[in-house]
């Protein structure tokens, strides 16, 4: 019996889709594997990328669609108003609906609750598909993207992928290409040499144990999915703000609350996918901010929390050196005790610690504290000193 991720990925390529773009979220992540190989395929660093790239293969004569989470639409708005509606180009968008379905993170109710809504009011065309059987309302509406030039959000429930029979993919999508990537960079002779020191060794994990007792003191922002969970499962201090969603918001809040309270020491952890759908923050901060920032990239080269995709810092990105571009004093760090160094070495700015890591997640609960009772505690720290 064919998975309903055969079934969608069939219909698709009976529908002409020629051109997909992707930006991973867990419950998708058997469709974005199959996605990966089965189509030409561009993995995004943002979802309002994805709106401009898919522009532009529409404009070349493609058939483009957008495989996503729902949030990433609130990314795309404008740029789907502005570009892709504004010149009728066609783009059909794939988006897990999150929030509605056995839901285990509370954060993703107010985007997925509120979604219609907000399609309804952008004047945007969109339909749910509840269950496997409804993947057929998709042929119709597909064709009608194609031929007259429309844009259409199908809302793909979990409910879809676990029917009866189904057999649902896991792991990551493209996941062979982290056998052949020991460090991950393919830079010129600088990052050659920085290669040879430090291979990536520990995993997210690992890392953030060694960072723990270094942060005493310290306000921390933490990046959201397993960063911040695994952050929380080493022990709670009211010091630590945890992420809940937001993503790419870890380096900005960090940045607001440095500027705001000079006197703490503030350090973030994000990530390499977070990081790179918002590198202008990294701008912001090293222009902008003090001595007083740390902004500590977990780069394991994977979006680490939805499956373990390969991320562009994975094998062509130096995140390290694309700080440095910014002006960011950096330090790389792969083993504990670099860690705990890179935190005290005396830096000019804002400092950024490159945590060369390797994927992987521990399997441990998700936060028990709500955003208003993290809110509480971090505001009351703050307030303290
Ligand atoms: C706008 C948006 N798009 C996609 C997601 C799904 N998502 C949640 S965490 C995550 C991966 C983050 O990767 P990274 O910052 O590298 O951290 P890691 O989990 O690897 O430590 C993704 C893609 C999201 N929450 N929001």
């Amino acid at each position: 019996m064919r998975s309903a991720e055969e079934e969608l990925t069939g219909i698709l390529r009976e529908g002409g889709v020629d051109f997909t773009a992707t930006l991973p979220c867990d419950r998708i992540k058997g469709l974005l594997c199959l996605v990966s190989r089965k189509f030409y395929h561009v993995p995004l660093t943002r979802e309002e990328e994805g709106v401009g790239i898919c522009a532009g293969a529409a404009l070349a004569g493609k058939r483009p669609a957008m495989f996503i989470q729902n949030s990433g639409i609130g990314n795309m708005i404008n740029a789907l108003l502005s570009l892709t509606g504004f010149y009728g180009l066609p783009l059909a968008v794939f988006a897990s609906h999150r929030g509605i379905y056995k839901e285990k993170i509370a954060a993703q109710a107010p985007m997925g609750l509120m979604l219609p809504g907000i399609l309804e009011g952008a004047g945007i065309g969109f339909t749910p598909i509840d269950s496997a059987s409804g993947l057929q309302l998709v042929p119709e509406m597909l064709e009608k993207v194609y031929s007259e030039n429309r844009i259409h959000v199908f809302l793909l429930s979990p409910a879809i992928w676990e029917g009866p029979g189904l057999e649902t993919e896991s792991g990551p999508g493209r996941g062979e290409k982290f056998k052949k990537i020991k460090n991950g960079f393919l830079g010129g002779p600088e990052s050659q040499k920085v290669k040879i020191r430090t291979a990536r060794r520990l995993d997210r994990y690992e890392m953030l144990s060694a960072l723990w007792p270094a942060t005493e003191g310290a306000a921390v922002i933490c990046n959201l999915g397993f960063p911040s969970r695994e952050l929380y499962s080493m022990g709670h201090r009211p010091s630590h703000f945890y992420m809940l969603g937001s993503m790419g918001m870890a380096t900005p809040i960090g940045l607001g609350v440095a500027l705001s309270k000079r006197s703490k020491d503030v350090v973030v952890i994000d990530g390499d996918g977070s990081l790179l759908m918002n590198p202008g923050t990294l701008a912001t901060a090293a222009c902008l901010g003090g001595r007083n920032l740390t902004v500590f990239a977990v780069d394991n080269g994977a979006y680490g929390s939805t499956g373990n995709q390969p991320t562009f810092a994975a094998g062509c990105i130096d995140l390290g050196m694309m700080a440095k571009g910014f002006g960011l004093d950096v330090i790389v760090a792969a083993g504990k005790k670099d860690i705990v160094s890179a935190l005290k070495e005396k830096v000019k700015g804002p400092r950024f610690v490159h945590a060369l890591a390797r994927p992987g997640n521990r399997d441990v609960p998700v936060i028990p504290l709500g955003p208003l009772e993290i809110k509480r505690q971090f505001m009351e720290f703050l307030m303290r000193g």
